[in-house]
């Protein structure tokens, strides 16, 4: 008996042929969502059935909350599997999934308001013994004088972020005193405007840390287990690039150490599902900034070390199932590497949609590919450019990178641009390779 008959899959490109895939092995009937742009898409074709839900704009198709409630409701669907991006961290979908009687496959909606609100959030893990980011987790006061003295206590260079923030929206670093009200005001207006919310709190800025981020996987009877970490410094305003695990910069025991303070911090908050806890990691010390609560775009890193399915996992909490694996289970192995493919101007970096005439994927023990694109597909315009992600693994880093060499030197895109000889480039970077490299390393090397 499959845990649930049908699951709509209220997302596009690559993660929706990804959830279909899982959907398919666990005997699931998968449901379609497409935008007029995406009439054409693979995740289309192949899956049991598809519903129109809009036109291209996102606003009017994948956003389009009852236009997706709709499609649920005609489908006969059980459950509603938001992928990433998009509609997955709305916790007013995740409420009006719920409402209308169908399973959310993703944590409770409560779980993911909280953790939407950065200054909630921070105010919850700090609660929860997660080391955080010195500095002021309460929304700053306007007064010059108490504003000020915050600010000295925490020690300039400081960094302002809006509560409504996240994902590197919102934010603003501070170096001199003389310029932090004028600062405050602009972030709280930027910040009222883009997200409604013009709280605004204030972090001790962290120079040059790297980005390392923690799997969790929680059930809906109190287990919880990690799954080791990635590290995701490579990045580019705030797009990632790159993506490793595990971290060259960890030993086993400070995993572990960390590993239990994100799980037992997520049995308190009542965590559900799939979830990412996000730390800056600088002089070999984590400080907590963000949780995400959707599977990530990079989760094929971590399921390549563990062997564990995470979207498989992710139904199966959903339906109510405990978590087939305890943490004694998870042993981590070998080294994989996600070089992530962008429809982009190698240079420039500005996307780069159009016809794909030629395309080769490379293949290989222990490389994976992971693409909703196809000879003759169109990237559409209207969406991020990611056209697919090459993930490798191998014993060891050193074997992880070979690997993705001769990955990237097997894989072939005509038509449109993307940024696969950077990737080439940094394969054999000297820094990538001996894994000294921050957050800022990118924009560095390119600038
Ligand atoms: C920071 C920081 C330095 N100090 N906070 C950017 C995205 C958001 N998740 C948090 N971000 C940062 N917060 C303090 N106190 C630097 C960044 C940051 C960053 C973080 C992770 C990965 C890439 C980044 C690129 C630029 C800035």
């Amino acid at each position: 008996m499959p845990c649930f008959n049908k699951i709509l899959i209220a997302n596009r490109g690559e993660i929706a042929l990804r959830v279909q895939r899982a959907c398919r092995e666990l005997g699931i009937k998968t449901v379609a969502v497409y935008s007029t742009a995406d009439v054409d898409a693979k995740y289309v074709k192949l899956a049991d059935e598809a519903v129109c839900i809009g036109p291209a704009p996102p606003r009017e198709s994948y956003l389009n909350i009852p236009a997706i409630i709709a499609a649920a409701e005609v489908t006969g669907a059980e459950a509603i599997h938001p992928g990433y991006g998009f509609l997955s961290e709305n916790a007013d979908f995740a409420e009006q999934v719920l409402k209308s009687g169908f399973a959310f496959i993703g944590p409770p909606p409560g779980v993911i308001r909280l953790m939407g609100d950065k200054i909630t959030a921070k105010a919850e893990m700090l609660s929860k013994g997660v080391p955080c980011v010195p500095g002021y987790a309460k929304n700053l006061p306007n007064d010059e004088r108490e504003l000020l003295s915050i600010a000295r206590d925490v020690g300039f260079p400081v960094m302002l972020k809006a509560a409504g923030g996240g994902g590197g929206r919102g934010m603003k670093v501070v170096s001199r005193e003389e310029d932090l009200l004028n600062d405050l005001q602009i972030t709280r207006s930027e910040a009222k405007l883009a997200f409604g919310n013009a709280e605004v709190y204030l972090e001790k800025f962290l120079q040059n840390p790297r980005h390392i981020e923690i799997q969790i996987l929680a059930d809906m009877h109190g287990h919880c287990i990690h799954l080791g970490e990635r590290d995701c410094s490579l990045q580019r305003r705030h797009q990632k690039i790159i993506e490793e695990t595990p971290a060259c910069v960890i030993e086993p025991e400070e995993r572990e150490r960390i590993g239990k303070v994100c799980t037992k911090a997520c049995k308190q908050l009542g965590y559900v599902g799939a979830g990412t806890i996000e730390f800056l990691f600088e002089n070999g010390k984590f400080y907590f900034i963000e949780m995400n609560t959707r599977i990530q775009v990079e989760h094929g890193v971590t399921e390549a070390v563990t062997g564990i399915d995470l979207v498989r996992e992710q139904i199966l909490i959903a339906s109510g199932k405990e978590l087939g694996h305890s943490q004694d289970d998870v042993l981590l192995s070998g080294h994989a590497i996600q070089c992530r493919i962008n429809a982009e101007d190698p240079n420039s970096f500005i996307p780069s949609p159009g016809k794909i005439t030629n395309w080769h994927a490379p293949g290989g023990f222990g490389v994976r590919v992971d693409s909703h694109v196809y000879v003759n597909y169109t990237v559409p315009p209207n969406y991020d450019s990611l056209i697919g992600k090459i993930i490798v693994y191998g014993n060891n880093r050193e074997q992880a990178i070979s690997k993705m060499q001769v990955a990237l030197s097997e894989t072939i895109v005509e038509g449109i641009n993307t940024n696969i000889s950077l990737h080439r480039e940094l394969m054999s970077d000297e820094n990538f390779i001996s894994g000294d490299f921050s957050i800022n390393y990118l924009e560095n090397k390119f600038m």
